[in-house]
């Protein structure tokens, strides 16, 4: 096996990058090409992504990508998508999970179906902005075909149409224990069949890049399916051995969970609400979306974008645990006012309200810590799957106030990084599938050789993080 390069585009919710790295035995080097934004628009009452402008700063990545790429591989957050029409016309800019167009829709579904067929099918949580429930919002007259974002992108690169199934196992129309489109399901919610394509695996060739964008971008190569749904490529990228691991796939979200081997389909799973996502090679990501550093990024929105790190270090001056909130009220999934929205959850609860920005900040980060470990506690309980370490990756493994009140929540260790795990694990799925690597232990084993991470230690002083879940309600 020789040294490869490989080029990722990884856009989660709140920016995207086009990485290259150049992989092979020992070698695993990560290089930053370009970083851009994603900001949603709002336009006449509903929130899109600029699904343009995201294409643009890609084409513009690959533009100033080494000219010695194998390939690329695109992933995304999940469970948007655009549609088509008979001519493959994009029909509208994607609208973004948190517009409100699904209140209620999922609510109705649930009521209509019963979450028993729902959860048995897809194995998915109830999430009010899952693909499905978007689906039935939304307007299909004229749309012939249906592409989750990454597979859109990958479609405009290559002129190949189809859905990877890590992603497609986000939409709640996956059977959940085959790993193909649900018929049954389509059909009991009146959905039209062939509104999805064929489904493709992580590392199957999509096409090459149309004559067009070779000659805008001065690169003639493949474009690989990855774990395009960018958790499932964060968790192959998690530094672990055995399988006795936790994950916290830091960022927009914390996704916090266990990996396995089969789904949990229990009725205990389906009321705590856990999801079964598809993975790299049949693995499935048992876990539960937990509010995550939204939280934090929509204070930082409304208080006009101070310095991030002089406002870690006054949060790490606040006592623990004074006030804390309920972390996974979804009233703070929307966009908005977030400091406001923490105190009136603060008020109504008869919780400390925080005052200060700091506080804020503590506030956010105790409760995301203690969100954490409920989640971990629950996936393992409910999976039967022991946890001796947390392996905590993504941009939040960079918040070492946040690394350490996990470890000291959770009672155990915590090894934070790598910070581009989405990314790391969009190039080494690639470069499997072109020979430049072995399987997912080797590449966990190469990302625990190769990059940094930073390991914390428990302080032992679990009683006052019992207490402060007690008060919120949370184990
Ligand atoms: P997403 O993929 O969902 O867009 P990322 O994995 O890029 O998210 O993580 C973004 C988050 O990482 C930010 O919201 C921020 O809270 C955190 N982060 C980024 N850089 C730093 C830093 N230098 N110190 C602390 N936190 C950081
Ligand atoms: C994280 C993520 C998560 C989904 C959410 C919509 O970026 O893909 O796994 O639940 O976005």
């Amino acid at each position: 096996m020789s040294i490869a390069t490989f080029a990722a585009v990884d856009l989660g919710a709140s920016s995207g990058r086009v990485m290259s790295a150049r992989v092979g035995p020992g070698t695993l080097d990560l290089t930053e090409v370009r970083r851009f934004p994603n900001r949603p628009v709002r336009v006449a009452g509903t929130l899109h992504w600029d699904i343009l402008g995201l294409y643009g700063n890609i084409l513009d990545g690959l533009r100033a990508a080494p000219r010695d790429l194998v390939s690329v591989g695109i992933d995304s957050w999940a469970v948007d998508y655009g549609l088509l029409d008979e001519t493959g016309a994009l029909l509208g800019n994607p609208v973004h999970y948190r517009d409100s167009r699904t209140d209620g829709v999922m609510d109705r579904v649930r009521a209509e179906l019963g979450d028993e067929i729902l959860y048995q099918t897809s194995g998915l949580q109830f999430l009010p902005f899952n693909t499905v429930y978007q689906l039935l919002a939304a307007d299909l007259d004229q749309a012939r075909t249906l592409l989750l974002v990454p597979d859109l992108l990958a479609y405009w690169l290559t002129g190949e149409i189809g859905a990877e199934r890590t992603n497609a196992s986000t939409t709640g129309l996956l059977d959940v224990r085959e790993g193909n489109w649900s018929r049954t399901l389509l059909d009991r919610l009146g959905l039209p069949r062939d509104l999805l394509p064929d489904l493709r695996e992580p590392g199957d060739v999509i096409g090459t890049l149309r004559p067009d964008v070779a000659t805008e971008t001065g690169l003639s190569l493949p474009v690989t399916a990855v774990g395009s749904h960018d958790t499932a490529s964060a968790v192959a990228a998690v530094p672990a051995a055995g399988d006795r691991f936790g994950y916290i796939s830091c960022g927009t979200w914390s996704l916090v969970g266990v990996e396995l081997p089969l789904p949990v389909l229990t009725a205990q799973s389906r009321e705590a609400n856990f999801t079964n996502e598809r993975g790299i090679d049949g693995t499935v990501r048992y876990l539960r979306n937990v509010m995550g550093l939204w939280l934090l990024q929509e204070c930082l929105r409304a208080w006009d974008s101070p310095d991030l790190g002089d406002l870690l270090a006054a949060a790490a001056d606040v006592p623990p645990l004074r006030s804390v909130i309920d972390a996974d009220d979804p009233a703070f999934l929307p966009p908005g006012d977030m400091p406001a929205r923490i105190a009136e959850h603060c008020r109504l609860r008869g919780t400390p309200i925080p005052e200060t920005r700091a506080e804020i900040v503590r506030c956010v980060l105790d409760s995301l810590a203690l969100a954490h470990r409920a989640a971990l506690r629950q996936a393992a309980e409910l999976s039967g799957r022991p946890v001796e370490v947390v392996h905590l990756v993504g941009g939040g493994s960079r918040n070492e106030l946040l690394c350490r009140l996990t470890a000291d929540a959770c009672g155990l260790p915590v090894v934070a990084g790598p910070v581009e795990a989405t990314a790391l694990g969009n190039v080494l799925v690639q470069a499997r599938s072109h020979g430049s690597i072995g399987s997912l232990a080797d590449m966990r084993s190469l990302i625990a050789r190769t990059q940094e991470l930073r390991r914390y230690e428990p302080s032992g002083d679990e009683r006052a993080w019992s207490e402060a879940a007690a008060r919120v309600g949370l184990s």
